[in-house]
C-alpha cells in the first residue's frame, strides 16, 4: 500500500504501489511499461489485446487478464488489492469495473495523470501546452509543434494525436515542451495537470453516446483550462469556449486570449483580410503585429474557413508560449495537413473528388460543405448519438446528390427527405469491401463538370472500416481506379 499523494515524481518510491492497468491498446501498454520501469506491482485487465503487446508484457513479467467475464474481472480487481486503476480513455464512465473501483474508494487515473506525475524523469520537466476541441485539434496541435520547433524549442506533439504522453515523457530527448492533444475521453478521467497554455478550439455535438448530454461533453472539454498558468486561449466566435474558460478552476492569473477568422479586437489573434494579426501579445491596445499571410499557406490546397480558425488558434497558442512572429510564418510556410482532410484525390472532366474522411461529426463536415457550391455528398457511418438534420438543412442548397453509406442510414435518409427534398439520394448497402467501389461508380454516373464529389461523412467509420484513414484510402483507391 502506498500513499498516492506522495507519488509526484519519477524518482519517488513506486515499489509499494499496486496498479491495475485497464484496457490494452496503445495507452494501456504505455502505462504498464512505465509502471514496470518505476518498479510498481502491475496487472493488466482488458477485453482484448494485440498479440505483440501481450508478448512484450509476457517478457516484462506483467500478469494479464484478457477477455475474462465481468464477474472474473471484478474478482481479479478485489483479489489484487489495487491502490489505483489507470484506465484507457476509450472505456466509458459507466463501465462496471470503473464504477466498482470508485465505489470501493480506489482512485481512477488516466495515463495523462501518471505522465504529469513522472514528467521529471530526465531532469528539467517539460512545459505542457494542452489543446482540445471538437474539431481541428490534431491540426492545431501539429501547427503549434512546428511553430515551437521553428522557435528553437525542443517540442513534441503527443496525446490523442496517437503518441501516448508517457512515451513522450520517457523519451531520452528530454523535450522542453509537450504539445498535448486531449480528447474529451481523456479529459473526463484526468485528475490534475498544470498546463502553461490551454485551449478549447470549439464545442459542437460529438460523442454524445459516451458523455450522455451536450452539457456534460462541453463541461468535460472545459477541464483543459483548469490550473493554467500563462494563457487560456478560446474561440472568440464560439461563446461556449469562453464560458468554459470563465468557469475554469485556478486559472485566474492566466491571460485570456481569443482567436477569430475575422478582424481581431484587442486581446485577440485573427485575420484582417489575408494577414494574420496579433493584437494580444503586443504593447497597448492600439498596436498590432503581423504574424503571417495567406500566401504562407503554400502547401494547403483548399483553405477552408476552419483552416483560418485553426491557424489563428495555433498562432495565439504559440505566441503565448513565447514564439516570435517570424517563427510563426516560417512554420506555416513549411506546414501541410495530414491526409484525409479536404484532400484533392483527383480532378477530371471538371469534377473534383475530395477526401475529407476525417469529418467524423457534423461540425467537421460543415467545414468541408461550406467550401463548395455543387456537391455530391458521401455521408453516413456511426452517428454517435448526434442529430445530422441541422447540417442537412443548412447545406440543402449545395447538395445535388447524397450517397448514403454506413449502418445507421435510416436517420440520414430521413433528414435528407425532410430537409433537402430536391437532393437525389442513393443508398449503398453492399458488403464492407465493396462500399467505396459502389459509391464511386454511382458518383461517376451522376457527376457533371463543376461538381465536387465529397467524402465528408459526418460520422465515425468503425462500422465499415478500421478507422477514418482506412475509409479515406478505400475512397481514394476506388476513385483512382475509376477516374484515372
Ligand atoms: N477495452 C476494454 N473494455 C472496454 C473498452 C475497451 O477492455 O470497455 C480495451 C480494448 O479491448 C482495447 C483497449 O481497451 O484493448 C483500447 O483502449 P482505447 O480505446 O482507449 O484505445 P487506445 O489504443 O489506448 O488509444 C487511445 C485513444 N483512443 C480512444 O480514445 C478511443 C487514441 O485516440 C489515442 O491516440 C491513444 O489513446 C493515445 O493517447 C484515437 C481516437 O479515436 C485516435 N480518439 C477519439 C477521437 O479523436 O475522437 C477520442
Amino acid at each position: 500500500m502506498s500513499e498516492l499523494a506522495e507519488l509526484n515524481s519519477w524518482h519517488a518510491d513506486w515499489t509499494k504501489t499496486k496498479a491495475v492497468v485497464y484496457g490494452l491498446g496503445v495507452t494501456g501498454f504505455s502505462v504498464a511499461d512505465t509502471l514496470v520501469e518505476l518498479g510498481a506491482e502491475v496487472i493488466v485487465i482488458s477485453n482484448s489485446g494485440e498479440a505483440d503487446l501481450l508478448d512484450v508484457l509476457g517478457v516484462l513479467g506483467v500478469p494479464k487478464h484478457i477477455g475474462q467475464s465481468e464477474q472474473e474481472n471484478l474478482k481479479t480487481l478485489k483479489d489484487f488489492g489495487a491502490d489505483v486503476v489507470i484506465t484507457s480513455p476509450g472505456i466509458k464512465p459507466d463501465n462496471y469495473l470503473i464504477l466498482s473501483a470508485l465505489s470501493q474508494g480506489i482512485p481512477v487515473w488516466t495515463d495523462i495523470d501518471l505522465a504529469w506525475r513522472v514528467r521529471d524523469k530526465s531532469g528539467q520537466p517539460s512545459q505542457w501546452i494542452c489543446i482540445t476541441g471538437t474539431n481541428g485539434k490534431t491540426t492545431v496541435t501539429q501547427m503549434v509543434e512546428s511553430m515551437m520547433v521553428a522557435g528553437g524549442v525542443r517540442a513534441l506533439a503527443c496525446g490523442n494525436i496517437g503518441l501516448p504522453v508517457l512515451d513522450a515523457v520517457r523519451s531520452p530527448e528530454n523535450f522542453q515542451a509537450l504539445v498535448v492533444e486531449l480528447s474529451s475521453f481523456q479529459l473526463h478521467y484526468i485528475n490534475h495537470i498544470e498546463p502553461i497554455v490551454s485551449a478549447v478550439l470549439n464545442v459542437a455535438d460529438d460523442h454524445l453516446d459516451w458523455h450522455g448530454t451536450f452539457a456534460d461533453y462541453a463541461k468535460t472539454k472545459g477541464k483543459v483550462y483548469d490550473n493554467t498558468s500563462i494563457c487560456c486561449v478560446f474561440n472568440a466566435e464560439d461563446k461556449t469556449t469562453e464560458t468554459l474558460m470563465k468557469s475554469s478552476v485556478n486559472s485566474d492569473s492566466a491571460q485570456a486570449v481569443g482567436f477569430t477568422r475575422f478582424t481581431p479586437t484587442p486581446n485577440e489573434v485573427g485575420w484582417v483580410e489575408d494577414i494574420l494579426v496579433d493584437r494580444a501579445f503586443v504593447d497597448g491596445t492600439d498596436t498590432a503585429d503581423e504574424l503571417a499571410t495567406l500566401a504562407d499557406l503554400v502547401n494547403i490546397p483548399v483553405v477552408s474557413p476552419h483552416l483560418l480558425a485553426n491557424t489563428a488558434a495555433a498562432a495565439a497558442i504559440a505566441r503565448a508560449a513565447g514564439i516570435q512572429p517570424e517563427e510563426i510564418s516560417q512554420a506555416l510556410r513549411g506546414f501541410s495537413l495530414d491526409g484525409h482532410r479536404i484532400a484533392l484525390v483527383a480532378e477530371a472532366e471538371g469534377i473534383r473528388w475530395i477526401d475529407d474522411s476525417k469529418a467524423t461529426n457534423p461540425h467537421a463536415a460543415d467545414a468541408a460543405l461550406s467550401s463548395f457550391e455543387s456537391v455530391i455528398w458521401v455521408v453516413g457511418g456511426l452517428l454517435k448519438g448526434v442529430d445530422i438534420s441541422p447540417l442537412v438543412k443548412k447545406f440543402a442548397r449545395v447538395l445535388k446528390a447524397a450517397i448514403v453509406i454506413g449502418v445507421e442510414r435510416a436517420p440520414v435518409l430521413q433528414a435528407l427527405a425532410e430537409y433537402s427534398p430536391a437532393t437525389k439520394v442513393f443508398e449503398i448497402d453492399s458488403e464492407k469491401d465493396q462500399v467505396m467501389t459502389e459509391v464511386v461508380a454511382k458518383a461517376k454516373a451522376i457527376a457533371t463538370s463543376g461538381d465536387v464529389v465529397l467524402l465528408a461523412p459526418a460520422a465515425a467509420s468503425m462500422d465499415q472500416f478500421k478507422d477514418y484513414a482506412d475509409r479515406g484510402e478505400a475512397f481514394a483507391k476506388a476513385v483512382k481506379r475509376e477516374v484515372d
